[in-house]
């Protein structure tokens, strides 16, 4: 597979009412976008730096992956890193066929922004959760 370069990285917020003014007002990024992913479970919320998106992220259910996150963190934290990549449903196919890593998505999904996604379960990738995405409009 060939990672483009790392398109997000997603950070697990209690809410995002008080996190998006820390960074904002303190970090002095600009949020362009906030978007529910229903799907998910989520809301997001999303700051530039460089060519790299900042994702917050606040549950919306008490079964969101974050809500869980939270319970383990409750400071919130460093909740994934996606990396950007061509061909995701023929990497994820490839991925499972050398079965070195477990595929949370075997198919990719609908995320935020209209991105094709798939997660890696994080214990088959010391201990970070991965998301591969693609912009089908690329
Ligand atoms: N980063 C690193 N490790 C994590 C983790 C994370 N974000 N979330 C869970 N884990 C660890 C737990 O700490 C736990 O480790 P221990 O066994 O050592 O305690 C282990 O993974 C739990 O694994 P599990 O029982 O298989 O899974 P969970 O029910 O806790 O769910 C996960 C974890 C990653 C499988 C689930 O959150 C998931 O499917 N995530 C993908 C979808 C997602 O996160 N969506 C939200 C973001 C959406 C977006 O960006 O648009």
């Amino acid at each position: 597979m060939k990672l483009n370069k790392i398109e997000h990285i997603g950070i697990a917020v209690k809410d995002l009412a008080t996190a998006i003014p820390f960074y904002e007002n303190v970090l002095g990024l600009n949020c362009y976008a906030i978007e529910e992913v229903t799907a998910q479970k989520v809301k997001t919320a999303f700051f530039m730096v460089g060519d790299v998106k900042i994702e917050l992220l606040e549950a919306t259910a008490e079964d969101s992956p974050i809500a869980k996150y939270l319970e383990k963190n409750p400071n919130g934290g460093v909740h994934h890193i996606a990396y950007a990549v061509d061909g995701l449903a023929d990497t994820l196919v490839a991925l499972e066929e050398a079965g070195n890593v477990t595929l949370i998505d075997k198919t990719p999904r609908k995320g935020a922004e209209g991105l094709d996604i798939a997660f890696l379960h994080p214990k088959s990738t010391f201990g970070v959760l991965t998301e591969l995405c693609e912009n089908p409009k690329n």
